[in-house]
């Protein structure tokens, strides 16, 4: 299935999230069979301006054999906060990391650039061929490396955080975003469903703490709640951003 999207949002947004949000649906589209994912009538497209500037999201979702929700956002506040989040959950059933990646850029520049698979297993460790691959890629040196917050423990050693300080440092970024989604893409396809329920219980339970976590990101929070008030942005944080069966 291949869907044809109006990218109203998409058009005015700083270059670099047009190019993420681009490289992220070419490689959904070409590496995986893709299906609707059902997004809440009143969640795909939402506008807020409760106390401060407008706030626009628009969300796209699908899912696969491997992946309950594949989500990618766009957001704009104002003329001023142009963001991307993406995230990619895995049926519980496969033992795969969750890719996430975030990106904020401002008319000022690229405030922060975040890409990760993230571990889900009691230990911590990502599958063999994960580590493997991405131990492999050609380290990448950026001037403005950024610090993880407290919640951030969730993330893998090879999460990448950083502030890119020019237009080669973007393309770095965008093309070590390419190389993650590719080696997760191709190791989903070759993963066999699990059977054992035990296993499965404990991957639900690092799915669970990678949205407890996630939803700490008072970063994130404010945003929100300042266009769309605190009810609306728990219930979004808790059943769209960052939601777990
Ligand atoms: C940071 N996220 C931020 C920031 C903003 C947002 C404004 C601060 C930028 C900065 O510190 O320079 C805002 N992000 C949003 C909003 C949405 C969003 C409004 O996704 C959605 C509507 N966040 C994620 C995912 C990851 C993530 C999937 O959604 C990682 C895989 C990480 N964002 C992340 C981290 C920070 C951040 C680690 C820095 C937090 C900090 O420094 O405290």
């Amino acid at each position: 299935m291949v869907a044809i999207f109006k990218n109203s949002l998409r058009e005015r947004q700083h270059t670099l999230i047009q190019q993420l949000a681009n490289c992220i649906e070419e490689l959904w589209m070409h590496s995986l069979d893709l299906n609707y994912y059902d997004v809440p009538d009143d969640l795909g497209y939402v506008e807020g301006n409760l106390e401060s500037e407008k706030l626009v999201i628009e969300n796209r979702c699908y899912q696969t054999t491997h992946f309950r929700k594949l989500h990618l956002e766009l957001a704009q506040v104002g003329d001023r906060l142009d963001i991307l989040h993406c995230v990619m959950f895995p049926r519980p059933n496969y033992d795969l990391p969750i890719f996430g990646a975030d990106l904020v850029c401002s008319k000022a520049g690229i405030s922060a650039a975040i890409v990760d698979l993230s571990p889900v297993n009691s230990d911590r460790s990502l599958p063999e061929t994960y580590s493997r691959q991405m131990a492999s890629l050609p380290q990448i040196d950026f001037s403005q490396p950024r610090a993880l917050p407290p919640w951030g423990k969730i993330f893998s050693k090879f999460c990448l955080f950083v502030q890119p300080k020019n237009t080669q440092e973007a393309e770095l970024f965008l093309s070590r975003v390419r190389e993650y989604l590719a080696i997760h893409c191709q190791a989903a396809l070759s993963t066999p469903s699990l059977s054992s329920q035990c296993k499965q219980a404990e991957i639900l339970a690092g799915q669970r703490c990678y949205c407890t976590q996630q939803q700490q990101n008072d970063k994130t929070r404010r945003v929100l709640e300042k266009s769309l008030g605190k009810v609306w942005t728990d219930n979004y944080m808790s059943k769209m951003l960052f939601d777990c069966p």
